[in-house]
């Protein structure tokens, strides 16, 4: 039998098979206390990872090691969330013992997929900034860079989803109730963290006034470690996330005074601030354990920086800047930059200029939407409940702000003044975060060529004209690694066994795959593969719905959190009218396609949770009517995830990237998607505009308003009326779901989404978008025919696709933001 040896060339340790087995069975015996005779999944399954978790540690220690010798630069990615699925498989492709452990446990009569199977998916993020995080910090210990990522470490991630009745139901997710495998507590780096009380102003004996805040209460940080495995096993970095407890010495004093259950609810109110992820995709400004969670997390970050920095330069802060560049995830961890402010002015007593001056080198600010209800503002008032000292800060940030740089530009401009300010006057006060994270940040980034040029000419215009160079893109990426080597196997093999086997740390080499585009056995090979992925996700979807679909269908997949701007209403409207063809035309020509859905709606975005529940609907009928005969079937999976993504990723031959152009930041499913083989039914939107550049026009189909015209609509006064009125389709189409056509005895449960169009408005111009999308799905039918054209198209989508790795995208924020070097890790 063929013995597998890691291929793993830097930090870690190599085995073979044999010693894998030897470690997992040790760890079966010494660290789960059972037997191969009666373990069951679970403990195999811990085990192994105690048994990959040695070649972990191993790498770990190398790279903390070798990153404090050479005293290195490092990037501290701050980021409210981090949605990174399973570490299972991922751990072993980047160790390169996937096929160690798969030969070993067989040997030992396991199969993986069952193991990989018995761990719950971290979904410690809502969506798309959360995933970027995942893959980038991937990126940075593959490339050898210095970093460090910070979060929450949240007890409940992300909802659980299912449908009752077809609609969405909530549960709350426990993926670390038996404790998670993968992540380390460090009580030895403990962090305390206050919030509440008030500012005094007092003098000392020279006169000098000082703030002086008496917190209201102390919160206690407990880092959680989870290391990250380079690929190759190069660097071994550290996801650190913290969380929340009450502070020993607060609650001693009140457990002393006779208050036990005072003292108690202390403990509750200290743990719910990492209790939960805030299940929205945008923003929950207003609500304060949100701005708690924001100001816990990036506070026990700062005081860590800050003790490690200290190790080696005491009290000296002259080279803070040097050695510590902080990204910005968004605004949520934008209340970084006045804690910061306050650490040296109140705590190192630095003068302001000199404090703001090392601030504004540290941080830089990732913009991720231009969706104003996404951009964060949160009330005065509450802010100075809950940040006393940080809202003077902040105040006095602006007030410097408006002096020197808005008036000296723009001398006696209230106007600008107004709309410049990180306060924005009114009835109720607002902070906005955004503002103040520009004029704190030393680089601004939006991340995907239109939207950062948005960012400019429609955000931040003004902030431009004052900092010309602060602004920059660095278009989003993936990571090969997960999003086609571990999820889509087959395909991988195909691309080692004819391009050779670089591509997964250098993905401009599937440009060499182009050059089979046309070769018919590689054509065939292609094909075979994505038929198999999809016969396996029928299965699954089989599993999980109960509905068969027919893996000769086209499969159509969109994927992505329930949002009007993504627009899946827009897509069950096609399915409709494709519905209503065929009942009007019985033999209706097309080819059998499949739909399928994964999104979750935050609970509380009512009309969301309608676009499901009236997708579900419509798909309970299509799929039981027999006068369909099998043209169409839709179905919505539930509980879509990282784990449920990489099975239906490889499966998709189109991939739906509808937004209204202008809404979609960059998206990164489409690139996954396309990185597999999908065809693109897709806006002039976020990265689709850079994907279509890449795979050329031939091979992706663009349909719909671009930005501009959207603008243009917008601006002449659209009126959604007219669309409904002109075109007889539409009509029909939403006069249906007004009737108990797809809700027996119920008429009107499925009006919500004509009435979202018609009475109002349709904000994201689906009406518009309508006519020209139906053709675009006409084209993708035509193409499909073609079995040889489709075939070539899905090669091209991923041979063209090589500048979406977010290794590139480390690369450029290493170039044009962070200026890090690489740090080869010298083993002991
Ligand atoms: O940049 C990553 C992603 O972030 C979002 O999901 C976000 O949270 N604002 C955007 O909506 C995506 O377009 C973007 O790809």
């Amino acid at each position: 039998m063929k013995k597998h040896t890691s291929t793993a060339s830097t930090g870690v340790t190599q085995i073979n098979t044999e010693q894998l087995k030897d470690q997992i069975i040790r760890h079966l015996h010494s660290t789960l206390g059972t037997d191969v005779n009666k373990a069951s999944p679970q403990a195999w399954w811990r085990a192994t990872c105690a048994a990959v978790n040695e070649q972990v540690y191993d790498g770990l220690r190398n790279t903390q090691r070798t990153h404090y010798e050479n005293n290195t630069r490092a990037l501290h990615y701050f980021s409210l969330e981090y949605l990174m699925g399973r570490l299972f498989s991922n751990n072993l492709h980047n160790l390169g013992l996937y096929e160690q452990a798969k030969q070993a446990l067989s040997e030992l009569g396991l199969n993986i997929a069952d193991l990989e199977d018995q761990e719950e998916d971290m979904a410690l993020g809502n969506g798309g900034l959360g995933r970027l995080a995942a893959c980038f910090i991937d990126s940075l210990a593959t490339l050898n860079y210095p970093a460090i990522g910070y979060g929450i470490h949240y007890e409940h991630g992300l909802f659980q989803q299912s449908f009752q009745d077809g609609r969405q139901i909530e549960r709350p997710d426990s993926w670390r109730e038996y404790a998670n495998p993968w992540e380390i507590c460090r009580p030895e780096s403990v962090q305390e963290i206050s919030v509440y009380g008030y500012v005094e102003t007092v003098y000392d004996l020279q006169g000098k006034m000082k703030k002086v805040w008496h917190p209201g209460r102390i919160i206690k940080g407990v880092p959680w470690d989870i290391p990250i495995v380079g690929y190759n096993g190069s660097s071994v970095n550290v996801l650190r996330l913290w969380e929340s407890r009450a502070s020993d010495f607060f609650n001693w004093d009140v457990f002393n005074s006779g208050g036990y259950i005072d003292a108690s609810r202390e403990n509750i109110e200290a743990e719910t601030i990492s209790k939960v992820l805030y299940p929205n995709d945008e923003t929950d400004a207003g609500k304060e354990l949100r701005l708690i969670q924001q100001y816990f997390f990036v506070s026990c970050s700062l005081k860590d920086i800050i003790r490690r920095y200290k190790r080696t330069h005491a009290d000296d802060w002259s080279d803070f800047a040097k050695q510590v560049v902080i990204q910005l995830n968004d605004t949520h961890p934008a209340v970084s930059i006045p804690e910061l402010m306050r650490i040296l002015v109140d705590r190192a007593e630095m003068q302001w200029d000199q404090a703001w001056n090392i601030c504004q080198q540290v941080f830089a600010y990732t913009n991720h939407t231009l969706l104003p209800e996404a951009l964060e503002k949160w009330p005065v008032r509450l802010f100075e409940k809950v940040l006393p000292r940080h809202l003077e800060i902040i105040y006095e940030i602006n007030r410097r702000f408006l002096v020197e740089q808005v008036d000296v530009l723009w001398p006696g401009d209230n106007e600008k003044k107004r709309k410049l300010s990180i306060i924005e006057e009114g009835h109720d006060a607002m902070v906005r975060m955004g503002h103040l994270s520009v004029v704190g940040s030393f680089r601004v980034n939006g991340v995907a060529e239109i939207h950062s040029k948005l960012v400019k000419s429609d955000l931040f215009p003004e902030m431009v004209a004052l900092w010309p160079d602060k602004f920059t893109n660095v278009t989003n990426g993936v990571t090969p690694r997960r999003w086609l080597k571990a999820c889509n196997p087959k395909l991988a093999k195909l691309l080692d066994d004819n391009i050779g086997s670089e591509w997964p740390t250098d993905l401009k080499q599937l440009s060499k795959f182009a050059a089979f585009a046309d070769d018919v056995k590689i054509q065939d090979a292609f094909i075979a593969i994505k038929q198999q992925n999809k016969a396996d996700l029928a299965n699954v979807v089989k599993k999980l719905t109960h509905i068969d679909i027919d893996p000769h269908a086209i499969f159509d997949i969109q994927i992505k959190r329930l949002h009007e701007y993504k627009r899946q209403h827009l897509n069950l409207l096609h399915i409709l009218a494709l519905y209503r063809r065929i009942l009007q035309e019985p033999d209706y020509d097309m080819v059998p396609r499949v739909f399928l859905f994964g999104a979750k709606a935050a609970p509380g975005y009512k009309l969301a949770k309608e676009i499901i529940y009236a997708i579900n609907k419509v798909a309970e009928k299509i799929n039981h009517d027999k006068r369909v005969k099998n043209r169409l079937k839709v179905v919505f999976m539930p509980n879509y995830r990282v784990t449920l993504a990489e099975k239906m990723i490889p499966a998709a031959d189109v991939s739906e990237q509808i937004s209204t152009a202008g809404k979609e930041a960059s998206g990164t499913g489409n690139m996954k998607l396309a990185l597999n083989g999908a065809i693109t039914v897709g806006t002039l939107d976020g990265a689709n505009i850079e994907i279509a550049e890449e795979v050329g026009d031939d091979n992706i189909a663009i349909f719909g308003l671009t930005v501009d015209e959207v603008k243009a609509l917008h601006a002449n006064g659209y009126n959604s009326m007219d669309y409904y009125y002109a075109n007889p389709e539409i009509k029909a189409i939403l006069d249906w779901l007004e009737t108990d056509y797809f809700t027996p005895g119920k008429p009107g449960e499925l009006a919500a989404i004509k009435r979202s169009l018609l009475e109002g408005g349709d904000p994201y111009l689906v009406l518009a978008d309508f006519e020209s999308y139906v053709k675009a799905q006409q084209k993708i039918d035509q193409w499909y025919r073609d079995k040889s054209l489709w075939a070539k198209k899905a090669i091209l989508n991923t041979a063209s696709v090589g500048k979406f790795t977010s290794d590139r995208s480390i690369e450029d924020y290493v170039s044009r933001v962070w200026h890090l070097e690489k740090c080869h890790i010298r083993r002991d």
